[in-house]
C-alpha cells in the first residue's frame, strides 16, 4: 500500500488551452508537449489504516491549502480500489532553485503515478494518464516522456495521452525565468475566461488543430527549426486569444518581451531557437542540444546565469 514515484513536467509545443467539459476537463483541442529531464517531482503515498484523514506533505511542509485537492484526487484511485483508506502524500519538487516552473503537471503524474502503484491497480500508461487529467490537463502528457499528444477525447476513456517520439534528436530547451513569483491569473480561470469571452478563440481551436497536422509531420522529418517555428507562432496564437478576453489577459512582462527579441536576433543569424510562453512569463527556448551552449552564451547578456537552465527531453513515470 506504499509506493514511491517520479514524473517529468513537459512544455506544450501545441497548446492547450480551454475546456470543453469542465468537470471531465476534455479540452477542445489536442496537444503535443515535450518532456524535460530536469524539471521533476517525486511523491511518495502510503494507504495507512491508522490515519483519520490525508496528510499532504510537499517539500518537507505540510500543505493544507491543497489537501482537499489531493484528497479529491485520490478518491478517483481509492473508488477503483473500492476503499475508504486514508493515505500519507509527501512530494518534493526537483526544480532548480527558485526557477518559478514548480508545474501541477508534474505533480499530478507523480500522485497518480504512485497512487496505481501502491494501490496495485495496474492501469496501463493510456489509462493512468485519462485518471492524472482529472487532476490537471497538462498532467496527463508527463506520463510519458519525449514528445507526448493529448488526444482531446469526447469522453472520459478516449481523451488521454500517447507518446508519438522518443525525442531521441538534436532537440533541447532553455528555460528563462523572468519571475519565479505564482501566476496572477491560473491557468483554470485564464482559460475559462478566454473560452467565454475571445473572439478569437473559435479559431484558436481551427489553428491549434493545423499545427497540430504540421507539427507531427516536423517531428517525424526531426526538423528542430520547423517544430520551433510551429511552436512560437502557436504560443503566439494562444496569447492572442488571452489578450482579447474580457478581462484581458497578459502573462508577458518587460523580460519576456526581451528574451523574445533576442531569440529573434540568433535566428536571423542562423541559429536554431525559438520562443514557447505559457500561463507566465518565464520564456522556453526550443533549440539544437548542439546549440545550447552558444545561445546560453548569448542569453546571458541579458540574464542572470542562475536564470537559464539547459533541459534535455525527459522520461515517463518512473517507479522508483
Ligand atoms: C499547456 N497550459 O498546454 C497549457 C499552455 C498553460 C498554457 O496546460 O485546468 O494546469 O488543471 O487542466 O493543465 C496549464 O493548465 O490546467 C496548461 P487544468 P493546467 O501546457
Amino acid at each position: 500500500m506504499k509506493a514511491k514515484v517520479r514524473a517529468y513536467t513537459n512544455i506544450a509545443l501545441i497548446k492547450y488551452w480551454g475546456k470543453k467539459d469542465e468537470d471531465l476537463i476534455l479540452p477542445y483541442n489536442n496537444s503535443l508537449s515535450l518532456s524535460l529531464k530536469e524539471f521533476y517531482t517525486e511523491t511518495e503515498v502510503e494507504f495507512r489504516d491508522d490515519l483519520e484523514k490525508d496528510i499532504f506533505i510537499l517539500d518537507g511542509h505540510e500543505d493544507i491549502k491543497t489537501l482537499a485537492k489531493v484528497s479529491n484526487f485520490i478518491d478517483y484511485f481509492r473508488n477503483l480500489k473500492g476503499i475508504e483508506t486514508r493515505a500519507y502524500v509527501s512530494s518534493v519538487n526537483h526544480v532548480p532553485t527558485a526557477a518559478g516552473l514548480a508545474s501541477s503537471a508534474s505533480a499530478f503524474a507523480a500522485l497518480g503515478g504512485a497512487c496505481n502503484e501502491a494501490l496495485q491497480l495496474k492501469l496501463n500508461d493510456q489509462e493512468l494518464s485519462t485518471y492524472i487529467r482529472l487532476g490537471s490537463g497538462s498532467a496527463s502528457r508527463s506520463v510519458f516522456g519525449g514528445l507526448v499528444e493529448w488526444h482531446k477525447g469526447t469522453s472520459h476513456e478516449t481523451s488521454f495521452a500517447e507518446k508519438i517520439d522518443d525525442a531521441d534528436f538534436d532537440i533541447a530547451m532553455i528555460a528563462i525565468i523572468v519571475n519565479e513569483k505564482e501566476k496572477k491569473v491560473s491557468s483554470r480561470s485564464g482559460m475559462k475566461n478566454t473560452v467565454e469571452t475571445s473572439p478569437y478563440y473559435p479559431q484558436w481551436v481551427n489553428e491549434a488543430a493545423e499545427d497540430l497536422i504540421d507539427m507531427k509531420a516536423a517531428i517525424k522529418d526531426q526538423d528542430v527549426d520547423r517544430i520551433g517555428e510551429i511552436a512560437e507562432a502557436n504560443a503566439l496564437k494562444m496569447h492572442a486569444t488571452m489578450m482579447t478576453s474580457n478581462p484581458s489577459i497578459v502573462y508577458f512582462e518587460p523580460k519576456t518581451l526581451i528574451a523574445m527579441n533576442l531569440v529573434k536576433e540568433m535566428r536571423n543569424e542562423g541559429i536554431t531557437a525559438y520562443f514557447t510562453m505559457d500561463a507566465g512569463p518565464n520564456v522556453k527556448v526550443i533549440c539544437k542540444s548542439s546549440q545550447c551552449d552558444i545561445i546560453k552564451e548569448r542569453l546571458l547578456e541579458e540574464f542572470k546565469e542562475e536564470d537559464l537552465i539547459i533541459s534535455e527531453p525527459g522520461y515517463g513515470l518512473e517507479v522508483l
